[in-house]
């Protein structure tokens, strides 16, 4: 299939850190993120638990993590990050973090952080997203191209245009971009296309959340067929979407697969049949959180930023981490957050209680149940690890 990349039709320049992330984001909320370099991964801050041998310990319910700030062992001058949006771990073992720096689109880690390569292309830029997708019995990288593209090397500078969805086989080649819903002619040329991440069906296809632009969910077959589009903005009804920040898909009932996207604005996260039909919302008050992780019985996700005593403005460098159970959806454990509390059965605001993380992206569950998170905004911070205490 033809790969288009389509010219900008909107240039924004971002010249300093009065700026927007998940850019887009701040226009729907009208705040603005005042962050600030900070390459010190040992501020003297920390009030979360300190183990006897130093470890800083957060969680709560029995669902604690050491806080592990050196797990990532690249080196900035070979695979510089800017934005650790997002990371998936392929069937080999390796760790893929996907980024937005233009110097490279994905670092690989082997699981202890020994850093391996990094993935480069000049058509992949703006990674905000990830998945693994087999075609033919081979193990494909998806990455989700979110629309801001940076414009000078590890600089906080970026050119805000259309994104796209690619996938890729694992040495970097590009096997296929997914047509655009301007080149299908679903959007108008005026409506914009900023993917925020993709989920997989059971039939394979490809759910994209365009999360920073129309908030609807494009369902495409893998070779680029254009199945439906559904969600978005519907005001008023339950299923409205507010930046669709993430998409994944519980199978713990595999006679009814949900899809979850994320409608961080509103701190909500929302279940959808596969056709698109509302069926339940998952309200975390407080907490602009993004895509649902499930692993363990567990629904983890990551906060980008609290609001002040959870119900007041939205505070930057004020992320955590939240762990649900999937079936009860009771938020179990609040690691850099406030201890999950319940009045009357009613999940209680939340909000940021150690300056642990500074935005939240994504994060990724191993088959230990250890952590890995990706932050925004974060001073080009590598991914920290919360290593599960075994209590
Ligand atoms: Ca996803």
């Amino acid at each position: 299939m033809k790969i288009t990349v389509r010219q900008p039709f909107v240039k924004i320049r971002v010249h300093s850190w009065l700026k927007i992330c998940c850019l887009s984001a701040l226009s729907w909320w009208g705040n603005i993120v005042h962050g600030h370099p900070d390459h010190d991964h040992h501020s003297a801050d920390h009030t979360g638990t300190v183990l006897t041998d130093g470890a800083e310990v957060i969680g709560h319910n029995g669902l604690r993590y050491r806080v592990n700030r050196e797990w990532s062992q690249a080196d900035p001058a070979v695979a510089p990050v800017t934005n650790a949006h997002a990371m998936i771990e392929d069937s080999e073992g390796h760790i893929y973090l996907v980024t937005d720096d233009m110097a490279n689109a994905f670092i690989v880690y082997e699981k202890d952080g020994t850093f391996v390569r990094t993935i480069a292309h000049e058509d992949l830029k703006g990674g905000h997203g990830i998945d693994l997708i087999t075609l033919d019995g081979e193990e494909h990288l998806i990455h989700v191209d979110g629309g801001w593209h940076q414009t000078q090397p590890s600089a906080w500078e970026w050119e805000r245009t259309n994104g796209s969805v690619t996938i890729l086989h694992k040495d970097g080649t590009i096997r296929l971009r997914l047509p655009s819903p301007h080149d299908l002619g679903v959007f108008t040329e005026d409506e914009r296309y900023q993917p925020c991440d993709v989920a997989i069906t059971p039939d394979n296809d490809i759910l994209v959340a365009d999360g920073y632009a129309s908030d609807r969910v494009l369902h495409f077959k893998p070779d680029g067929t254009l199945v439906r589009v559904w969600g978005g903005p519907n005001p008023g009804h339950p299923g409205h979407l507010k930046n669709a920040h993430g998409i994944s898909i519980d199978y713990s009932d595999p006679a009814q697969p949900k899809v979850w996207v994320s409608s961080r604005a509103e701190n909500k996260l929302k279940a959808f049949t596969l056709e698109g039909d509302w069926l339940e919302t998952i309200d975390l008050p407080g907490a602009r959180a993004g895509q649902a992780f499930f692993a363990h019985d567990k629904l983890y996700t990551g906060v980008c930023w609290s609001l002040e005593n959870g119900v007041g403005q939205q505070l930057p460098e004020s992320g955590f981490v939240l762990i649900l159970d999937q079936a009860t959806h009771r938020v179990l454990s609040a690691p850099g957050g406030t201890e999950p509390t319940f009045i009357d059965g009613e999940l209680q605001p939340m909000h940021q209680a150690q300056p642990i993380f500074k935005h939240v992206h994504d994060l990724y569950v191993d088959d230990q149940g250890d952590i890995y998170v990706g932050e925004w905004n974060s001073g080009n911070r590598y991914p920290y690890k919360l290593e599960l205490i075994h209590e």
